[in-house]
């Protein structure tokens, strides 16, 4: 079994998961936040049967799409070094950033 982290944009996300459903995929959907961007975005935790790796990958890529994003100027670029953004900056985020894990084991108690 694999355990995906599945890190969307939250426009993506709630459709994501119906897709998820309906195709028999469960997850769990967390609030989480871009290092970079410092923005809102949703992570799923998606438990999956190594055979149906690639059919759930199939699914977060029909589903989720590319963005591009706009830095405002004077916007601090990360919180340990004193970088700010001296112009408006181009970001491209996502479709999805997938983490692969193998998983010992799956308990529902
Ligand atoms: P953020 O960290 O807010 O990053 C948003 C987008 O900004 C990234 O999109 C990337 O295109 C760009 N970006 C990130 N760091 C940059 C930098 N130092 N310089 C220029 N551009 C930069 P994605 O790559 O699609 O990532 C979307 C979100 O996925 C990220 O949001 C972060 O929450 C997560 N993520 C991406 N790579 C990760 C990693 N290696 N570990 C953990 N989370 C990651």
């Amino acid at each position: 079994m694999k355990l995906l982290l599945t890190i969307v944009q939250d426009a993506d996300a709630p459709k994501l998961q119906k897709v998820l459903i309906e195709n028999g995929f469960d997850s769990t959907k967390l609030a989480s936040t871009g290092g970079f961007l410092r923005e809102g975005n949703t992570t799923l935790i998606i438990g999956v049967e190594d055979e149906r790796l690639m059919d759930v990958r199939a699914l977060i890529e029909q589903t989720c799409r590319e963005r591009t994003k706009l830095m405002k100027p004077g916007v601090a670029i990360t919180d340990l070094q004193d970088v700010y953004t001296a112009e408006p900056m181009e970001v491209t985020v996502g479709g999805a950033v997938v983490f692969v894990m193998d998983t010992e084991a799956f308990w529902r108690l």
